[in-house]
């Protein structure tokens, strides 16, 4: 059975490759089960602290297999199979996500990386939601999640036209972290997959968790949020690790405990 999905552990880091370059790396049944269970399993793995998601140099992934997914679709189909539990397992996994995107992020593509809490790109990265070219528009979060990231004018204009924009776009507008260059893209995105690593994971996860209630609450929610959190850190090893190390000056060593 061909591997649409190819899962490589580096510990304490893991890369999640898809592996369609036939077609720029489209997301159908297949892929989408495998990204699912392949990020569980490492969300799992204690050894496990940062998964680095990506595709190949041309494609980190071109959206939903149009071909497969939906010449033949209708409501009923699409209602019928329940794609959307699929995302929402996605956004559930608490290890940091980076999305490495090289070449093409466009639809379900564009959309996969802002599921993931750091987007870097290689200088050849081209993004978009271009679904309005197929009479439809974003269905798995682009609506929502660009229009958070880059603000209200810029997601229209990017959603109306269905353009690509290129990752120095991408990083001026808010939706890259970093930019890398094309020779060393990967690389370069998980040595910053190794830096998220290597800190606390316990207030790793609690950062992500608190930063993504700014964008799914109410401002008092969220402070209310981060506050609790921030209380229940002083609970952990690692808290005592990290200012025990700043204090006498030496490098943490964090366990997760
Ligand atoms: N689906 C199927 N095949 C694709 C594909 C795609 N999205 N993208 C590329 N391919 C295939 C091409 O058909 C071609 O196949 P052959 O002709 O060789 O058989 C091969 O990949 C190479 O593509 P090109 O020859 O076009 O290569 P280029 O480098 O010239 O162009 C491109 C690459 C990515 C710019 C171009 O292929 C393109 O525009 N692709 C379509 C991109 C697109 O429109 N994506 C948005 C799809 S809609 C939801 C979940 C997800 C979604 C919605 C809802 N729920 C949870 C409810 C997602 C929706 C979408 O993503």
């Amino acid at each position: 059975m061909p591997n649409t999905v190819i899962v490589t552990r580096e510990e304490p880091i893991a890369v999640v490759q898809i592996n369609r370059p036939e077609v720029r790396n489209a997301l159908n049944d297949e892929v989408m089960s495998e990204l699912v269970a392949a990020t569980r399993r490492l969300d799992d793995d204690e050894a496990i602290r940062c998964i680095v998601i990506t595709g190949d140099e041309k494609a980190f992934c071109a959206g939903a297999d149009i071909k497969e997914e939906f010449v033949k679709a209708t409501p009923v189909s699409m209602l019928a199979h329940d794609l959307t539990s699929q995302w929402e397992a996605l956004r559930h996994i608490r290890t940091p996500l980076v999305a490495a995107v090289s070449g093409y992020a466009l639809g379900g593509g564009c959309e996969l990386a802002m599921i993931c809490d750091v987007i870097v790109a290689s200088e050849t990265a081209r993004f978009g939601q271009p679904e309005i070219n197929l009479g439809i528009i974003p269905g798995a979060g682009g609506t929502q999640r660009l229009t958070r990231a880059v603000g209200k004018y810029v997601a229209n204009e990017i959603i109306l036209t269905g353009r690509f924009v290129s990752a120095a776009e991408a990083k001026a507008i808010g939706l890259a972290a970093q930019v890398y260059p094309a020779a060393t893209w990967l690389e370069d995105a998980k040595a910053l997959a190794r830096t998220i690593a290597e800190k606390p994971p316990v207030a790793a996860r609690l950062a992500t968790e608190a930063v993504d209630l700014a964008w799914n609450s109410t401002l008092d929610a969220g402070l209310e949020f981060e506050r609790k959190a921030f209380y229940l850190l002083f609970a952990t090893e690692d808290k005592k690790e990290g200012v025990d190390a700043f204090v006498n000056k030496r490098k943490a060593v964090f366990k997760g405990k």
